[in-house]
């Protein structure tokens, strides 16, 4: 029988003991569950006498946004902890180490990233990251081509693709970002003041053929293993770190993808920024500031990426003049129609985003969630043409030129 069952405090408590040499024995540990996402329990544990701590997460068996009518594998720990365990291997000071953990428990500890803020709070608070967009960059060109065919041994990948086999999170991305968004499902969820925009969408056959193009990618190219949720809640940054969590939805995918996820966040947060900026001059920096940010993910993406396969991609056939830069072009408009799709989930599927919900005027809310439509339209129907990441600027700043409310 399973010894799994969901953690009390105590447990928690317990189960960070057991970490060899972290906590001392007769430390007097404080504990408080700190989870705000949609499908884990997570446990901060801390000795405030000698300043330590630590991060205790569990899995439980079903969406917690959801609730138990909606089972999901617990084995999604194990796949997190792999996952991390790889990227912190890779980008060391862009992921949280990893301490222990127990499949049948889905438990994974880890260090705990207290002094850092999740990015999307940072943002709605109107933060500026400079240095995220080299780290960001670097992290998806380094765990993405070390875990792809030009990487790495590829029948090592094949075998590698095989652990991360993650059917219940995949199966939540097809239907909540390429498929609910274009039909009137029944887990779709929209305020009434953006019914037409929504039921815009349900009929709207060029968006679907790209749409179903893009998730033809995300279920059949298994070019390297994702993180496969990267939006800014994945995120913990100060103004001089970036560390990256919560990869539960990894698996092996397109290469865009998570690229996608990071540029689609932005663009959340540019169209919330009326609803933020509390003079037309402050909306303008910020709005150029994610714009830029937007850019330079994509340009130190395809720095690190190509410098890596130059250096090290040994394949004699992906050295053949021109592959690699078909390759980048097919990745970048990968991301710009993956990150339209991104977009759009958000304001019309299950699960929206803070940059958006939390804004307190009404007119303001509305008016970010058509822009968003806006620009996500743009970015799914255009993406596949696309011959530059300046093209995601201008297509932003088109919706935004259209909005009737200012700061
Ligand atoms: C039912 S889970 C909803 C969303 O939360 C996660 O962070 C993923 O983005 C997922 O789509
Ligand atoms: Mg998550």
């Amino acid at each position: 029988m399973s010894s799994y069952h969901p953690f009390s405090t105590e447990d928690a408590v317990a189960y960070a003991r057991s970490i060899p040499g972290f906590f001392r024995e007769d430390a007097a540990l404080a504990c408080e569950e700190i989870g705000d996402g949609n499908l884990n329990l997570v446990f901060r544990i801390a000795d405030p006498q000698r300043s330590k701590s630590l991060i205790v997460k569990q899995a439980l068996p079903y969406a917690k946004v959801v609730g138990e009518s909606w089972p999901l594998s617990l084995d999604r720990a194990r796949i997190e902890r792999e996952a991390l365990e790889i990227q912190h291997r890779l980008c060391p000071d862009l992921v949280p180490a990893i301490y222990g953990g127990d499949n049948e428990l889905a438990v994974t500890v880890m260090e705990d990233l207290s002094g850092h803020t999740i990015m999307r709070k940072g943002l709605i608070d109107g933060q500026r990251y400079d240095h995220f967009a080299e780290h960001i960059g670097r992290f998806i060109a380094t765990t993405l081509f070390y875990t792809s065919d030009l990487g790495m041994n590829q029948q090592n990948k094949k075998l590698q693709a095989a652990r991360f086999v993650n059917p219940d999170l995949c199966k939540i991305t097809e239907d909540l970002i390429f498929e609910d968004p274009y039909r009137n499902a029944d887990n779709n969820d929209f305020s009434e003041d953006i019914r037409h925009e929504a039921e815009k969408l349900w009929h709207d056959t060029e968006l679907h053929l790209e749409a179903a193009l893009l998730r033809e990618k995300f279920l059949t190219h298994g070019e390297a293993l994702l993180h496969g949720d990267l939006h800014t809640g994945s995120i913990f940054v100060t103004s001089e770190s970036t560390k990256v969590i919560d990869p539960e939805f990894a698996y092996y995918g397109p290469i865009g993808f998570d690229l996608g996820a990071v540029i689609g966040n932005l663009l959340l947060n540019y169209a919330a920024q009326p609803g933020w900026s509390n003079s037309p001059a402050v909306l303008q920096e910020r709005r150029e500031w994610l714009l830029t940010t937007i850019s330079s993910v994509w340009n130190h993406f395809e720095h690190h990426f190509r410098k890596l396969w130059d250096a090290e991609g040994g394949d004699f056939m992906f050295r053949t003049p021109g592959y690699q830069d078909l390759f980048m072009k097919k990745v970048l408009q990968d991301a710009i129609g993956f990150a339209g799709c991104k977009v759009i989930r958000r304001i019309v599927g299950l699960s929206h985003v803070a940059d958006i919900e939390t804004i307190v005027n009404d007119a303001h809310r509305q008016q970010a969630k058509v822009t968003a439509l806006e620009i996500g339209k743009q970015l799914v129907k255009k993406g596949r043409s696309a011959a530059s990441i300046g093209e995601v600027a201008r297509w932003a700043s088109t919706a935004a030129a259209k909005e009737e409310i200012n700061a």
